[in-house]
């Protein structure tokens, strides 16, 4: 078996998880990209095109991390590497802090700054993204991204694949649907449904998202 980690992805998120998984200790001998990639990430080599994974596989590596931020590409991505046989390990930095209570998936990234607390889950393939507080009994779901320096209340639930951009703010018990983007800075009081982009101070819906069409509201 060889112990290196295959970083699928190669731009701008799979360099701030290369450096993570440095972090804390591990090796990455090979990221894979899309056919245009650049031939090298962070000194790690790069191949282009997804038939390498299986190829890796077979040479023994065992050890994958998805370092895409598109949530649906991440998704599918996981979904193949795992049908290929490789597990997802999580990219967590040493200088985050996680309460012990706290449960988290596979192919988690939480990023340096990041405080989870009590209880809180955090699904298989989120992104926590640098400095973001997620607060008590929070629920982020399978593929969300909170970007960096927002702050989860209590018992705030994030659906799946959804997106908070930089600095939002959630206040406690709040719902934020699936598939839905809250814009940089949004104040959510409220809760917000599947499918919508809502933005502003207090943040509110302005698109609905149908099968990724945009429909102005
Ligand atoms: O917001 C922050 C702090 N970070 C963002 C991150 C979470 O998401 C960042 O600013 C970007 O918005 C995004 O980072 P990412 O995904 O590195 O950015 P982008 O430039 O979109 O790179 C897409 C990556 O996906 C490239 O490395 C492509 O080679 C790769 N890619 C695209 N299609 C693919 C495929 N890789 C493989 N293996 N297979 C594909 O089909």
């Amino acid at each position: 078996m060889k112990d290196g980690i295959i970083v699928v992805g190669t731009a701008g998120h799979a360099k701030v998880v290369i450096e993570l998984l440095r972090a804390g200790g591990m090796t990455i001998d090979y990221c894979v990209g899309a056919d245009d990639a650049y031939t090298t990430c962070l000194g790690v080599p790069v191949l282009q095109g997804d038939d390498h994974l299986l190829s890796l596989r077979l040479e023994g590596y065992s050890r994958a991390f998805i370092a895409i931020g598109a949530s649906g590409l991440r998704q599918q991505l996981a979904n193949m590497v795992k049908q290929a046989g490789y597990s997802l390990v999580n990219a967590i930095s040493p200088r985050s802090v996680i309460s012990p209570t706290a449960h988290l998936g596979e192919g988690v990234a939480i990023m340096a700054g990041v405080v989870i607390n009590a209880e809180s889950i955090i699904e298989d393939l989120a992104i926590i993204n640098t400095g973001t507080i997620i607060d008590h009994d929070c629920h982020i779901g399978r593929a969300a991204h909170i970007a960096p320096q927002s702050a989860l209340a209590g018992n705030v639930k994030i659906g799946n694949s959804a997106f908070l951009g930089v600095g939002c703010k959630v206040v406690p018990r709040v719902k934020i649907g699936s598939g839905t983007t809250v814009g940089a800075g949004g104040v959510v009081i409220a809760d917000i449904p599947d499918d919508v982009v809502a933005v502003g101070v207090p943040a509110k819906v302005i698109r609905r998202l149908k099968q990724h069409k945009e429909v102005l509201l």
